[in-house]
């Protein structure tokens, strides 16, 4: 009798990543940089226009946890497939935390990078430089659609630059300043960014957790 090809049981069991996965994301510079780290672990990132297109969520959560949720869990009910929620954003010391949640509506409800930034600086104009600290955070929640849900996070910190430096990253990353080598995230490679950032500890979090359950 010839012996079935059906992988054994133990490795559809194990944790891991799944190898094709969509992520329930609308920002390019979010797909780009998982899209990168996720290639290298063997894992295919799918962007939501090409399974659902118009996709969108109403980020009603009031943690970046709960908004990450909502987005996974939503686009895995759509779609039929395992899909990634990422929920992140800039916490500022002097803001008391501000932007936080609101990261992407700071300056309104379709604020551009460029308005977001500019407020940011505003409101920071008269704050000394060693005042200035800030982390960005990010939420990760990976949902199937049998209900499974698996979540991490990361957190990246460093202080914010008085003016933007930088044509690289996205978002505020032309003001996030890295303590350790003094540049601005929008002044690092992606591949210096995505060697340490936020959203790498979220993803390298969330190996982990997947690799345990
Ligand atoms: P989706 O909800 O569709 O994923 P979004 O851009 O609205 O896209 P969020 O609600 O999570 O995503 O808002 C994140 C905000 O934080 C947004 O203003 C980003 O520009 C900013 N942000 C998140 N990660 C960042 C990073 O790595 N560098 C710079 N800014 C970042």
């Amino acid at each position: 009798m010839t012996e079935t090809s059906s992988p054994p049981l133990a490795s559809v069991e194990a944790g891991g990543w799944p190898p094709r996965l969509v992520f329930a994301t609308t920002n390019p510079g979010k797909l780009r940089e998982v899209g990168e780290i996720l290639a290298a672990e063997g894992v295919a990132v799918v962007g939501v226009d090409a399974v659902v297109p118009g996709w969108s969520v109403d980020e009603v959560g009031a943690t970046f946890a709960e908004n990450a949720r909502l987005k996974a869990r939503d686009l895995a009910a759509r779609s039929g497939l395992p899909a990634l929620g990422d929920d992140s954003g800039l916490e500022v010391d002097a803001l008391g935390g501000r932007p936080g949640v609101r990261s992407a509506r700071y300056a309104g409800g379709h604020a551009t990078d460029v308005e977001n930034t500019a407020l940011l600086l505003r409101e920071l104009a008269d704050v000394p430089d060693e005042r200035r600290g800030a982390a960005f955070r990010c939420a990760l929640a990976l949902a199937w659609p049998d209900g499974r849900l698996v979540e991490a996070d990361g957190r990246c910190g460093g202080r914010i630059a008085r003016a933007p430096r930088g044509r690289g990253g996205f978002g505020y990353d032309p003001v996030f300043v890295d303590p350790a080598t003094g540049r601005t995230f929008g002044e690092l490679s992606a591949e210096a960014k995505n060697g340490f950032s936020h959203r790498r500890r979220a993803l390298d979090a969330l190996r982990r957790a997947l690799a345990m359950r």
